[in-house]
């Protein structure tokens, strides 16, 4: 066997291996990695967890911005149809808590490389949250969790609290006020 087709097998035997164990992941949003994994064929990124929030991953730089209120386009593949649902989540107090912003019933009924489904997001503004992609695989009980790190913009604020609540007196009932306090100070003399 020569040294190429050596390596063209190794290539597919560690591409079949890769397919084999690529159960799922969402990619876009551009989501965290662990370091080396880009090389490894996101072995470990379309694998299960069991370390919640975001696999054990830490948080990293703010990779996608969006505007407040705004639909997106998220995007997963399934490499293994394991069935169940998925969740998309957003956190927006350092993972502490996730609050589900839409519900794929149904997510993983079938292997593909590019689903996509509109997730509408919250009117509000951070400077640096979490949308995180939680697929609860039915057939196995595997969990799955990619955490991408955005910021939202753009809210509209809210109405500010009126200026004051002390009207400011106009220029007549100013002089109204002054007649009537010289008034009364003339009666005490
Ligand atoms: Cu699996």
């Amino acid at each position: 066997m020569s040294s190429k087709t050596l390596f063209a097998l190794t290539v597919l035997a560690l591409f079949f291996l890769s397919s084999v164990s690529a159960h799922g992941h969402m990619f876009d949003p551009k989501i965290r990695i662990a370091p080396g994994d880009e090389n490894n064929g996101l072995t470990i990124t379309r694998g299960p967890t069991k370390v919640s929030p975001c696999a054990g991953l830490p948080a990293g730089p703010v990779q996608s911005t969006f505007n407040a209120g705004q639909s997106i386009n998220i995007q997963w593949e399934i490499g293994a149809a394991h069935k169940g649902q998925c969740f998309v989540e957003l956190s927006t107090d350092g993972e502490q808590t996730f609050t589900v912003l839409q519900q794929l019933p149904n997510c993983a009924d079938a292997v593909g490389t590019d689903f996509q489904a509109p997730v509408q997001l919250p009117n509000i503004n951070c400077d640096k949250c979490v949308l995180r992609w939680r697929w609860e695989a039915a057939l196995t009980g595997e969990l799955y969790l990619n955490c991408a790190d955005i910021s939202i913009t753009g809210a509209k604020k809210a109405r500010k609290t009126r200026r004051s609540s002390k009207r400011r007196l106009s220029a007549t009932q100013k002089l109204v006020a002054r007649e009537i306090k010289n008034f009364f100070d003339e009666i005490d003399m």
